[in-house]
């Protein structure tokens, strides 16, 4: 992920400014969750390079508007109480965002008032007029050929505009005819068609970039940019023209450059220092055709660098399907939070939604079970390898560099445990360089189960296993270092190796579970100045006083 020749630009990363027209759910902890997981990720492969992470609440616009309204309240007092959620939102979710930002601010205000004049001295604006399909809820417009009539409403324009939806998402539209500026997005099909050809890995998954090329590959329309006040009086004005309102989505998307300081008067107007450009930005899939059409044709209106990545992720459905108010089925996040623990449900978003291909259902009971996975694999293994009477027979055996000489052909118990944790580094760092979350997770996930291959089960140790159903684990049960029939130089390796796996998936697991990861780096006594990735190399630190009988997590599985 770091690239190399950037000198000290910080890694910049982005999640949706989300909309504060109601409290969080389920998919802004997602997004929330992975933007995390890779600035954590970023700092554990260079301490020494700043990250910038930036979140915050996309305030101004008609959905805004029209939720104050039907509380009765002022839209900046609405806004002030429902940001506070997703602030708070931030903080429960221990993401390490460096910037919260509101576009109800005045630096960001004045941010988009900037480049909405530099668009227009480039000659990137002028004034049209505009009919389609408003959809308030997407906060854009559609054309005929994108709405579904209702029953059986005539579709002609503005006789009935309630009896009409977006056959994409659904939500109502209104015919909508007005004056407005228009931004000459036409002008840059050919360059952003250029750029999604030459770079193949700026969208991830795959799938969405293809999508993305093909519908760069006919014209662009001009994209509607303004709305009259009349219409719309809660956002930021057109400069030089107080009759009409700035497009909720530019001065939402500017977001990403006002955060970082832009215009960057002060350090010598590249922004490179202060992050620009993003090297990854998460959205959901709702609004790629935004982030990877809108904002880049903006930037190159601009003569400003493109971000480096898109990555748009699928939906969480409920009893699959999506979540609605009118439902009633929205999954809340600080109730999930609060009843499982942050870093089971950070686990479970991560290896259930980190696949991003698909939407996937959210469930108490998937929640359940992954409880269970991850405190029976890192707690009772934790809990099991450090007792007394492994401690005992291991006799005080705490160095244990000298050990792994040992263990050098593939019959020994140890030996695939070892080979696990050893190839383990590269496996994970190569999934997150491909931006493959849960690919990472299970590399850690395998090496915690261990398989050993080469070792041929007894039909006893196959007994054990199935009473034990998890497999690091598998070569205690496998060894019984506890027994006083298992030779002591056996125990002394099979602490070591088991020790040493810890070790290792505990630095490697930080970016996804850093409350739990961190509790596990402690009880091992591995130094903080020894977390980072280099260490996860094998055999590049070792453990120190290990703690016994600290659980690590609240509810650990007996065993
Ligand atoms: O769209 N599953 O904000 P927003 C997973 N303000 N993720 C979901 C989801 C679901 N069911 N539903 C939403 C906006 N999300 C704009 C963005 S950016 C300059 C402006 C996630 O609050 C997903 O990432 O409606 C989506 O893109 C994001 O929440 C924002 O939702």
């Amino acid at each position: 992920i770091a690239q190399i020749g950037e000198g000290l630009k910080p890694y910049y990363i982005t999640t949706p400014i989300f909309y504060p027209n109601s409290v969080p759910h389920i998919g802004h902890l997602h997004s929330l969750v992975v933007a995390d997981i890779f600035a954590r990720y970023a700092k554990l492969e260079n301490p020494g390079r700043p990250v910038r992470f930036v979140t915050g609440t996309d305030e101004h616009g008609l959905k805004i508007q029209k939720a104050a309204r039907e509380k009765g309240m002022e839209p900046l007092a609405f806004c002030e109480e429902l940001s506070q959620h997703f602030h708070e939102l931030t903080r429960k979710a221990n993401a390490s965002v460096t910037d919260f930002a509101r576009t109800s601010e005045q630096q960001h205000h004045d941010a988009v008032q900037h480049l909405w004049r530099r668009l227009d001295q480039g000659g990137y604006i002028y004034k049209g007029s505009h009919e389609g399909w408003y959809s308030v809820s997407d906060e854009c417009f559609y054309t005929n050929g994108q709405v579904t009539k209702l029953e059986n409403q005539p579709q002609t324009g503005s006789e009935d505009s309630e009896a009409y939806i977006s056959s994409e998402t659904g939500s109502r539209v209104e015919w909508t005819q007005e004056e407005n500026y228009k931004f000459r997005l036409s002008a840059f099909q050919e360059p952003l068609l250029a750029h999604f050809n030459e770079h193949s890995t700026a969208i991830f998954p795959a799938q969405h970039h293809t999508n993305i090329v093909a519908s760069l590959s006919g014209p662009l329309d001009d994209l509607s940019v303004s709305r009259p006040s009349s219409r719309l009086s809660w956002g930021i004005p057109v400069p030089n023209d107080a009759d009409h309102t700035i497009y909720v989505w530019i001065d939402a998307l500017t977001t990403y450059l006002s955060a970082t300081g832009y215009p960057w008067r002060a350090a010598n107007g590249s922004g490179i220092s202060s992050g620009w450009p993003p090297n990854l930005q998460i959205i959901g899939k709702d609004i790629l055709r935004f982030h990877a059409i809108y904002f880049p044709a903006m930037l190159l209106a601009l003569d400003l660098p493109l971000p480096k990545q898109l990555l748009s992720h699928s939906h969480w459905t409920v009893d699959q399907r999506k979540m609605s108010k009118s439902i009633g089925n929205v999954a809340d996040p600080i109730q999930a939070i609060d009843e499982y623990g942050l870093d089971v449900v950070r686990y479970y978003l991560a290896r259930v939604g980190g696949r991003f291909k698909d939407d996937v259902d959210w469930s108490t009971s998937q929640l359940e079970k992954h409880s269970k996975e991850i405190t029976s694999l890192l707690g009772n293994l934790y809990l099991r390898i450090t007792s007394q009477k492994i401690e005992a027979r291991a006799n005080g055996h705490t160095s244990l560099s000298s050990l792994f000489g040992a263990v050098t052909d593939d019959t020994h118990p140890a030996f695939a445990t070892l080979s696990a944790v050893g190839a383990l580094k590269t496996k994970v760092s190569s999934n997150m360089e491909n931006l493959l979350v849960a690919d990472a997770i299970d590399a850690i996930i395998a090496a915690l189960q261990e398989v050993p291959s080469a070792v041929t089960l007894s039909s006893v140790y196959l007994a054990d296993f199935s009473l034990c159903s998890i497999k690091a684990n598998l070569l205690m049960t496998q060894t019984a270092p506890w027994s006083p029939k298992t030779p002591s130089e056996t125990v002394v390796i099979v602490r070591a190796a088991i020790l040493e796996c810890l070790r290792v998936c505990g630095i490697l697991l930080q970016p996804f579970i850093p409350g739990k990861a961190g509790e596990l780096l402690d009880a091992l006594d591995v130094p903080n100045s020894r977390r980072s990735l280099e260490y996860a190399e094998m055999g590049t630190a070792f453990v120190g006083n290990v703690k016994p009988g600290i659980r690590l997590f609240d509810k650990p599985v007996s065993s």
